[in-house]
């Protein structure tokens, strides 16, 4: 395994390390505020489901404080900047689907596509993190699962009333996603985490969501393929 040999020359207190890590540990932390407030504006989308979302709203804000304190444990001062940068289109598109009051949309942007980039960029990064933040991260990788179950549970319930849109919202955002994790390819690469087991990580965990919502293989393949070129 490649992961592991380069973990075992990880120094995680080089300047290359921690400049690195600015970048990363900023877009976790930012991913989580936005994902904390996202639950908390589908909430007030899914009056049904206020309470377990408002639940999941705060697991979000434990989550960044966990990763606030993974960057204080390394002395790294998150660039809060380049993080608000990085998710600032797919936030954009989250907010006009709010406006138009298109929950299909929003639960596919939130509860799918960056449920799913936290659950593969936190299941590569436990085996090459640091000890205090692996901790961390495996506490949290646990409830990314639930939240990505909730999105896929609400949608596998709604799913003839919802296909079109989220083929349309798949279109829309799946290309971002690539761009993003092109964007932090080469820092992730310093924190020894490969974009090549990111993208693998990111197809199987979505893959698997269209799946268990209702799609068929033939969908998904057509949906995975938008944007692969980005
Ligand atoms: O639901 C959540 O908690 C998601 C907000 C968190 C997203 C974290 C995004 C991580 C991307 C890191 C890229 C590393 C290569
Ligand atoms: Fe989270
Ligand atoms: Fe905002
Ligand atoms: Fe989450």
């Amino acid at each position: 395994m490649p992961q592991l040999e380069a973990s075992a020359e990880l120094d995680f207190h080089s300047e290359s390390y921690k400049d690195a890590y600015s970048r990363i540990n900023a877009i976790v932390i930012e991913g989580e505020q936005e994902a904390h407030e996202n639950y908390i504006q589908l909430a007030k989308l899914l009056p049904d489901h206020e309470e377990e979302l408002i639940r999941l709203s705060k697991m979000e804000s434990r989550h960044k404080k966990g990763f606030e304190a993974c960057g204080r444990n390394l002395q790294v001062t998150p660039d809060m900047k380049f993080a608000r940068e990085f998710f600032a289109q797919l936030h954009q598109n989250f907010q006009d689907a709010l406006a138009e009051g298109k929950v299909v949309t929003c639960l596919l942007i939130q509860a799918l596509i960056i449920e799913c980039f936290a659950i593969a960029a936190y299941n590569i990064y436990i085996p090459v993190a640091d000890d205090f933040a692996r901790k961390i991260t495996e506490g949290v990788i646990k409830d990314e699962y639930s939240h990505l179950n909730f999105g896929e549970v609400w949608l596998k319930a709604n799913f003839e009333a919802s296909k079109e849109e989220l083929e349309a919202a798949n279109k829309q955002n799946l290309p971002i996603v690539w761009q993003m994790l092109n964007q932090v390819a080469d820092d992730a690469r310093v924190l020894a985490m490969e974009k090549d087991a990111l993208v693998e990580d990111f197809m199987i965990a979505y893959g698997e969501a269209l799946s268990n919502i209702g799609f068929t293989t033939r969908d998904i393949m057509r949906m995975s393929a938008y944007g692969l070129a980005a």
